[in-house]
């Protein structure tokens, strides 16, 4: 018997470890895996994939692209012979989910940088069709918005190492005051690492840098950084669970969440 997984693009360091983990813990239940990787998540294409799944057989797929609550909930009102766990979407989304909790991790983030005296913010965000980059955004701004803080400047990339470097060099032209950048991934943040070394922005001179995912490379950056781990594997061994489950009683409504928290290394200071 196969499950199937719909994923963002697998070139992708977080959406490459889950899938890596969904395989391996499908395994220890004696389950294949079928992969699509759309291009777009729009309702058709998911829908295009759906069809495929089901004519190979496949009643149960984890959906790990970020969704709009739309889409998401006609997906499961139109395939109701294939169960959905979905793992990017936004909380008020009416769908079966496991997914990780930004909040802890968002503002543990800022106040970690606020308690080491920095006020001036640069916040580079993933790119606005993401839902969770969205909530990430909103909850840094918030957390700044509690500690008082109204004049951070937002950025958007696009989740790619060449993004981060492209909006860190523009950012600090721009305005050479800010001393930390908060950035929603680590992959962006290596790129930012990249251009900060390119500026001479090191040592005394240094802006510190957060990321988000605690990919498994994360800590081989130089310097080591500092982020908001997301346990990719965790993610996988509950998603294979949750949908074994609901494949077993479809009727049931689940929704985990899944801790975030900060890992301090050495690119904050
Ligand atoms: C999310 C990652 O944090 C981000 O780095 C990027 O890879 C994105 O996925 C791609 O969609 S993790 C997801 C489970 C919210």
């Amino acid at each position: 018997p196969s499950i199937g997984l719909i994923t963002a693009s697998l070139t992708l360091h977080a959406p490459s470890q889950i899938a890596a983990a969904i395989k391996s813990h499908a395994g220890t239940h004696q389950l294949e895996v079928a992969i699509a990787m759309p291009v777009m998540a729009d309702y058709a294409s998911l829908q295009a994939r759906l069809n495929e799944f089901r004519a190979q057989n496949i009643r149960g797929a984890v959906i790990n692209l970020p969704l709009e609550d739309h889409i998401a909930e006609k997906l499961v009102n139109e395939n109701p012979d294939i169960c959905c766990l979905f793992l990017d979407v936004a909380p008020e989304t009416d769908v079966c989910c496991v997914r990780f909790d930004h909040l802890n991790g968002c503002g543990a983030c800022i106040r970690h940088l606020w308690e080491l005296g920095h006020r001036e913010f640069g916040l580079l965000a993933g790119p606005e069709s993401s839902v969770s980059a969205r909530m990430r955004l909103s909850s840094w701004r918030e957390t700044l918005h509690r500690l008082g803080v109204s004049n951070a400047v937002t950025v958007f990339g696009d989740w790619s190492a060449a993004s981060g470097r492209n909006k860190a060099l523009e950012l600090l032209h721009q305005y050479p005051r800010i001393s930390a950048i908060v950035v929603a991934n680590d992959q962006m943040a290596l790129g930012v690492l990249s251009a900060l070394a390119q500026l001479n922005r090191t040592g005394s001179r240094m802006v510190s840098v957060t990321g988000y995912d605690d990919t498994a490379d994360s800590l081989y950056f130089q310097p080591p950084l500092t982020t908001v781990a997301q346990d990719f594997n965790k993610l996988g061994k509950r998603a294979v669970e949750l949908l074994i489950q609901q494949m077993a009683a479809p009727q049931i409504h689940i929704r985990e969440l899944l801790p975030t928290h900060l890992i301090i290394r050495q690119s904050t200071c």
